[in-house]
């Protein structure tokens, strides 16, 4: 099939691409357009049809990664694959660095972006569910100028986010971990590059004496959302993470998450995958961090 008929607008500025969403008028269908990777098929199947598309493709604020010490900010538009293969990435955001291999094909992730997985918003997405763990806060720029939202709270709904139809998500800080830390992030998928049935995103940090001062832990795929399980972290937390206290730990996730069947895999088996997914997860966060 081929897409309804639209309006396409490719603005040099985000200021611009503001006021083109702005403008649009009432009954608009309007959307941005970044990487193309989930918004064009749909709008090929007719599954979306907006009459009012704003392409950002071209807008030099929304590229880039800046390392801000305590902080790395990515411009919305940088594409997947530049933040995979980016050396700031690898040191400061290990976490993300580890999902990024996992998010569709190098194909897709040479055109989608950071940001277009964050507004799509998609459950089982290895983006939100990083962003989620890592707390990270979104830079959102609309026609009531510019406000910051955080993670937590930021994911509604099956592709639902707290973004009005107007807004553009223009910037992602993710916060970076001081001292001794680990990370790990697991999931399963029908083949690599499909979207995960489950996954598990781990992060901790360790004192001197090797224990736990510091957990994020979530899962993706296992609820209408991407999920954090502050349970979890706080069993671990005060504790030396030998096998035992991950073991008891992760043996509540079951009871913390509402996972869906779909045609891949029923709720039971995503409720049943969930902890060993999170158990592997922090097996590798643990081995990372004594490394
Ligand atoms: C074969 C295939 C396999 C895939 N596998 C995975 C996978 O395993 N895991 C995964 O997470 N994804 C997967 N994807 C989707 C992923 O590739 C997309 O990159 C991502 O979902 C959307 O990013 P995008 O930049 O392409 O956004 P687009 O498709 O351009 O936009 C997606 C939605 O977000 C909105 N949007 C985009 N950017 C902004 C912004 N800055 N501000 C406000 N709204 C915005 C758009 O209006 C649209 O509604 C796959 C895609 C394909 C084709």
């Amino acid at each position: 099939m081929k897409p309804a008929a639209f309006d396409y607008f490719r603005p040099a500025t985000l200021a611009e691409a503001c006021a083109l969403l702005a403008g649009a008028g009432d009954d608009a269908d309007r959307r941005v357009l970044a990487g193309g990777q989930s918004l064009v098929p749909m709008m090929a199947m007719r599954l979306a049809r907006p009459t009012h598309l704003v392409d950002i493709s071209r807008i030099a604020e929304l590229q880039g990664i800046r390392d801000r010490g305590d902080h790395v900010e990515i411009g919305a538009g940088t594409r997947q694959r530049a933040v995979e293969k980016d050396p700031v990435t690898a040191r400061k955001l290990p976490l993300l660095a580890a999902a990024l291999p996992h998010v569709g094909h190098h194909q897709t992730r040479n055109r989608g972006t950071i940001g277009g997985s964050i507004a799509l918003g998609d459950a089982s997405a290895e983006i939100p569910l990083v962003a989620l763990v890592l707390n990270a806060t979104f830079v959102i720029h609309g026609r009531n100028g510019r406000r910051e939202a955080p993670a937590k709270g930021f994911f509604e709904g099956p592709m639902m986010t707290a973004l009005a139809p107007d807004e553009i998500l223009a910037a992602i800080r993710f916060p970076v971990w001081s001292g001794v830390t680990g990370c790990g992030f697991h999931e399963i998928a029908p083949r690599r590059g499909d979207y995960a049935l489950v996954s598990a995103a781990a992060q901790i940090a360790l004192d001197a004496d090797g224990i736990c001062t510091r957990a994020a832990v979530g899962v993706g795929g296992c609820a209408p959302t991407p999920l954090r399980l502050p349970a979890v972290e706080d069993a671990l937390v005060g504790k030396r993470l030998t096998d035992a206290p991950i073991a008891e730990a992760v043996a509540s996730v079951p009871g913390l998450i509402d996972p869906e069947s779909s045609t891949h895999a029923s709720d039971a088996y995503r409720r049943r995958a969930a902890p060993h997914l999170v158990q592997r997860a922090l097996r590798d966060a643990l081995a990372a961090a004594a490394a």
